[in-house]
């Protein structure tokens, strides 16, 4: 069914938008993972895989695994990387914060630095490219909750060295069934010594304890936060912390039953500060057009409503002030055009 009308998707993609949860391999192009597929002989059964529709959670983690045996190499992370923002770019996201985990792949001949590196050289070359010019991005590295504390260290000490070429923040994410919060918090503090901002996934499944024990650490950012019980709920709007929506993810892997019981919409009439974002915009088919215009549907948004939520999440960037005061006022030229 569809969950938008045309004339409102048309006005979700000539607005401008801000994208702030986005993992890189869960991005991918349709015709770029049928054709690194073909190239690297992937099993057709492993293909099928890919190409299916709906999926619940347990399966996407599959299909990471999957998407990542045709991602291998340095030439194809700066390739995707190259893609993943000219996209993002056509869907008039004017800044986009990308995420993605470092890979140790001796194969390869791939450390986390050497594929941190192939990340940002896509990015200059997006941004060099007429495709890319109008799109700011920076990004974050993901510790995946398969990780234990050395190599969470190592990636937040990739991130810290290599701050000033726009790694700004550190992710937690993977498989919420994994692992275990004490193997990863000491890096994350290490992440806030260094200066680095954190966002991490929460709650994507019931898990109370590791819930608290992350409001608790106070992060600059949450993602998902789709299970809270009553207390956790209240903790979580005392703390004020923006949350990261993904309104597609959260369906389709079936952490949340539906559109309108999406807790999108009691956060944003408590005035809690959210930020719609797509996730994996290839694993979900979704854009952050789509996402805006499922929102605008599902919880009778009006257009004005839509140009607030986009532009407050200028404000949840991990940007310096002075950046988030030059997007703010291209936020507004492109207003003053539209009107
Ligand atoms: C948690 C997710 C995720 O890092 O290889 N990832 N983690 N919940 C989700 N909700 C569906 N979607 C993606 O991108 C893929 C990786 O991002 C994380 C997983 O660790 C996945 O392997 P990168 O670029």
């Amino acid at each position: 069914m569809q969950q938008y009308g045309e004339e409102q998707l048309k006005f979700c993609q000539a607005l401008p938008k801000v994208e702030l949860h986005a993992h890189l391999n869960g991005s991918l192009r349709d015709t770029t993972i049928r054709e690194l597929a073909l190239k690297r002989n992937l099993d057709p059964a492993l293909t099928k895989v890919i190409e299916m529709g709906d999926r619940t959670l347990s399966e996407c983690f599959k299909l990471f695994d999957i998407i990542h045996r045709i991602t291998t190499d340095h030439d194809t992370i700066t390739r995707i990387t190259c893609e993943v923002i000219e996209d993002f770019a056509a869907d008039n996201v004017h800044y986009l914060e990308l995420r993605t985990t470092p890979k140790t792949r001796s194969e390869h001949g791939m450390t986390k630095r050497s594929y941190t590196e192939a990340v940002l050289k896509g990015m200059q070359e997006a941004q060099q490219g007429s495709r890319g010019q109008n799109i700011t991005v920076r990004l974050l590295l993901s510790i995946d909750r398969r990780e234990d504390t050395a190599a969470a260290l190592e990636t937040v000490q990739l991130a810290a060295e290599l701050h000033s070429r726009g790694i700004v923040g550190i992710d937690l994410s993977g498989n919420p069934t994994v692992g275990k919060w004490s193997a990863w918090e000491p890096a994350l503090q290490e992440a806030r010594r260094q200066g680095l901002k954190v966002t991490l996934h929460a709650a994507e499944v019931y898990n109370p304890e590791e819930t608290a024990a992350m409001l608790h650490f106070r992060p600059e950012r949450l993602g998902h936060m789709c299970c809270l019980d009553e207390r956790l709920e209240v903790l979580h709007y005392n703390t004020g912390i923006p949350v990261e929506l993904c309104l597609s993810s959260n369906i389709i892997t079936e952490s949340v039953a539906s559109y309108p019981e999406h807790h999108f919409h009691p956060f944003y009439s408590a005035g809690h500060p959210v930020i719609l974002c797509t996730d994996d915009s290839g694993v979900f088919c979704t854009s952050l057009s789509k996402e805006f215009a499922i929102a605008a549907h599902a919880f009778q948004l009006s257009n004005s409503q839509l140009w607030q939520l986009s532009e407050a999440a200028i404000d949840h960037t991990f940007l310096k002030e002075e950046e988030k005061e030059q997007l703010r006022k291209k936020f507004q030229i492109a207003r003053a055009t539209l009107e």
